[in-house]
């Protein structure tokens, strides 16, 4: 028998490589996704479009706990990803009620669902290294305190103890993946690594000629959103639920990032790249670095990528993007945020 798994926020990141490992692995996949994301499948489903004809794809919105119901009623899941959720910090700082009554109601409607009509099926949360924050340690681990410093951070937080509560309380088989940031040609165009990726491609192009960021000097443990989703699918496949860091255990700034991406193509990022105060944060997480060596002995889970390969792909995947299609400044999106 086929397992069946379901995944919120299959259009995004993750979700789309959640989707094509599982898939690749045997399972049936099914996936959660807005009502007018299949009214637009074209613009919204871009991530997933070559997997389309192997999921199943439900209309139902994080918003309603009708809608998950009804999903739920219909089908029986072995295994649930939640991973739908407003992802981006910084605008959780613009609204932060979006995110936290996405974030923190959208994860308890999925986990009250599976309580009221599937108490065995498996509960992945999307949990995150933004619950750290304000660091009080370093490296991070499972037993390090939380200090989030975003709207987003704390939604995060609520989410990881609705997590544990519902396993606590019910017994149901509920866990937590802490995920340093992980990137990859797929990343959002907003989020840094994808910034400063798809913006390399576009001066290397002729089609920019500066890359205006915020704090350079920012630390984080990125990995390889490829190797990330691996992590989650091990998590559901232990004995007993339990909570795991995944990350790569190095920290580069985002100045290290750029000074590499823009090598990629022959450039000195110095030359083009520019600081702009709008891309400051109200409270910033200054240093994050994981200790995944819980999960490294007990999944087992190691990444393959390193640093610099996972940049060296973004940028190849963005220049090749570049030479077939012009595409959206991430400028035009971020202007459009200003308020
Ligand atoms: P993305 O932003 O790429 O994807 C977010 C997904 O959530 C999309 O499918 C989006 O759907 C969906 N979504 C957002 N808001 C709603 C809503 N109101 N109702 C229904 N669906 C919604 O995120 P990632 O793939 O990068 O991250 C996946 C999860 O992991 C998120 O929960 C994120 O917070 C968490 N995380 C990510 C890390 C990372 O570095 N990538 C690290 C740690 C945690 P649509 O396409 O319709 O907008
Ligand atoms: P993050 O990712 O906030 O860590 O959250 P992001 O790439 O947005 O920021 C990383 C760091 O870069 C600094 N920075 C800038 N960031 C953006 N987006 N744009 C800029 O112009 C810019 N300049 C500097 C930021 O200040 C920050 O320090 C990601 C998301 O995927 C979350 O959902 C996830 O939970 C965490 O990673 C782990």
């Amino acid at each position: 028998m086929k397992k069946k798994a379901l995944i919120t926020g299959i259009t995004g990141q993750d979700g789309s490589y959640l989707a094509e490992y599982l898939l690749g692995i045997g399972y049936e996949v099914h996936g959660l996704v807005r009502r007018v994301a299949l009214e637009d499948p074209q613009r919204r489903f871009t991530r997933i479009a070559h997997l389309l004809g192997q999921l199943t794809l439900h209309p139902a919105s994080l918003e309603s706990y009708p809608s998950i119901f009804h999903v739920m009623s219909q089908h029986h899941f072995d295994e649930c990803y939640h991973l739908a959720a407003q992802s981006f910090v910084a605008e959780s700082f613009r609204d932060g009620f979006s995110t936290m009554n996405t974030n923190i109601n959208g994860t308890h409607y999925m986990l009250a669902a599976l309580r009221e009509l599937q108490r065995t099926c498996r509960f992945y949360f999307a949990g995150s290294s933004e619950m750290f924050g304000k660091v009080r340690e370093s490296p991070q681990n499972e037993t390090t305190p939380f200090h989030p410093r975003s709207p987003y951070g704390i939604s995060k937080v609520a989410g990881f103890d609705l997590t544990r509560n519902y396993r606590e309380a019910y017994n149901m088989f509920c866990v937590s993946g802490i995920l340093f940031n992980h990137e990859g040609p797929r990343r959002g165009y907003e989020f840094v690594t994808r910034k400063i990726t798809s913006t390399v491609a576009q001066i290397k192009f002729g089609r920019a000629n500066e890359l205006r960021l915020g704090n350079l000097d920012a630390k984080r443990d990125w990995g390889h959103a490829k190797d990330y989703v691996r992590a989650m699918h091990l998590m559901l496949q232990r004995d007993a639920p339990d909570d795991y860091v995944i990350a790569t255990g190095e920290t580069h700034t985002v100045r290290q990032f750029c000074e590499l991406a823009f090598s990629e193509v022959g450039l000195n990022y110095e030359e083009y790249v520019r600081i702009d105060e709008y891309y400051l944060r109200p409270a910033e997480v200054d240093l994050l670095i994981g200790d995944s060596t819980k999960a490294r002995r007990e999944l087992p889970w190691q990444p393959e990528y390193t640093f610099r390969e996972l940049v060296s792909e973004m940028v190849k995947a963005d220049l090749a993007s570049q030479s077939s299609r012009g595409l959206p400044s991430p400028e035009i999106f971020s202007q459009a945020n200003r308020p």
